[in-house]
């Protein structure tokens, strides 16, 4: 029922009767689930929102990938170094669906990548986690990959066309991933040394809160939840996926034969849902600020990548030009 934030001191959104003709008729068609697509008439506001959510997105995935790149030599077996590089690859691809989401709102993937760079936009606060052990690569998969499942379902339905067809493709994805990050553990877990079993409960306890954390900022201190939902950008609030996904992983949690690092994790009979303990936010906010324990080392390492890269875009240039010189000249 509503379109966009009224640009006054108290933030509410505006009615429908407050709204211009056009974003009565933009908010109805969202109201309707219709799809907005590319050449639509949007909101200046929902056009901004989705190229920060969808390039932040992006980003996530295409700097997703340093964390796991870590272990890519370190494999235990063939079988899992190949599933290992084929994840990544994987988020490689997610990454290019993505950028191309956002470039139909008219962004410039160079320029959003360069604000990355710049350290002046955001990706993921859980990839500034280093990956110290073998067992990480499981915990990555099952609890990573799975908060972004849990998340990323419910973008299927996202009111932005481009963007809710990318989401259909990397869901299908990302269960394979969570799938093969769980058998890891499960593995470890089943046949492993009592050392490895130790390493898979260590690892649960480093990426249990961080996991929590991909989530967003509580509802009452998520600035951007209100007209997000009101345009159908997002389906759910932060909050009301953090519980979905605790309510899912605890029983894998229990299957593995692991723990939570919460006394406060349990099952309350009258909600229906796992209760949990306090998130640390500002462990959250100083990650997001640059000062997370990897956050140097991974915006270094994609800049690295792309100077080391110039060259063959480069080359690649000259030879597309050249090729059509000589089309030209044979035509
Ligand atoms: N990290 O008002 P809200 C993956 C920022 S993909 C960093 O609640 P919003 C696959 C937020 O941007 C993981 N920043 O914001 C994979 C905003 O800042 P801004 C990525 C965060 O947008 C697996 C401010 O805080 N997934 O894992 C985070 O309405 C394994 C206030 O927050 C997506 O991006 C955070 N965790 O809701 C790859 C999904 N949370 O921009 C490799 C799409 C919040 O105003 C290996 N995105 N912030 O300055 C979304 O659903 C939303 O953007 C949320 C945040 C839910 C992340």
């Amino acid at each position: 029922m509503y379109a966009q934030l009224v640009e006054t001191g108290a933030k509410r959104l505006k009615t429908l009767e407050e709204m211009s003709p056009e974003e009565r008729e933009f908010q109805l068609k969202v109201d309707a689930e219709t799809k907005i697509e590319a050449k639509n008439w949007m909101p200046e506001g929902y056009r901004k929102t989705l190229v920060r959510q969808i390039s932040q997105h992006a980003h996530s995935e295409v700097v997703g990938m340093l964390p796991e790149g870590n272990w890519v030599t370190r494999a235990p077996s063939l079988k899992r170094k190949l599933q290992l590089m084929a994840k990544i690859q994987d988020e490689a691809g997610h990454g290019l669906y993505l950028y191309s989401a956002m470039e139909t709102l008219g962004a410039d993937r160079d320029e959003e990548i360069d604000k990355l760079h710049a350290g002046t936009v955001k990706y993921s606060s859980i990839f500034n986690y280093p990956t110290l052990s073998w067992a990480d690569m499981g915990t990555v998969g099952w609890l990573v990959d799975g908060a972004a499942i849990v998340n990323q379902v419910v973008l299927q339905r996202t009111s932005y066309g481009p963007y809710s067809r990318a989401m259909i493709r990397i869901c299908k994805e990302e269960s394979f991933h969570q799938r093969q990050g769980y058998q890891i553990l499960l593995d470890m877990m089943r046949e492993g040394t009592e050392e490895q079993k130790e390493m898979v409960q260590d690892s649960i306890n480093r990426f249990w809160w961080p996991s929590l954390m991909m989530f967003g900022p509580s509802d009452d201190q998520s600035p951007n939840s209100q007209q997000s939902m009101a345009w159908k950008i997002k389906r759910k609030s932060n909050d009301e996926l953090r519980q979905m996904f605790i309510d899912q992983t605890v029983p894998q949690l229990e299957f593995l034969g692991c723990t939570a690092p919460d006394p406060d994790l349990k099952w309350n009979e009258e909600r229906g849902h796992y209760d949990f303990g306090e998130i640390d936010w500002q462990e959250f906010y100083d990650v997001l600020k640059g000062n997370g324990p990897c956050n140097k080392e991974r915006i270094e390492t994609r800049k690295n990548a792309i100077d080391g890269g110039a060259w063959v875009r480069e080359a690649a240039k000259v030879y597309a030009e050249k090729k059509q010189q000589k089309q030209q000249n044979a035509a």
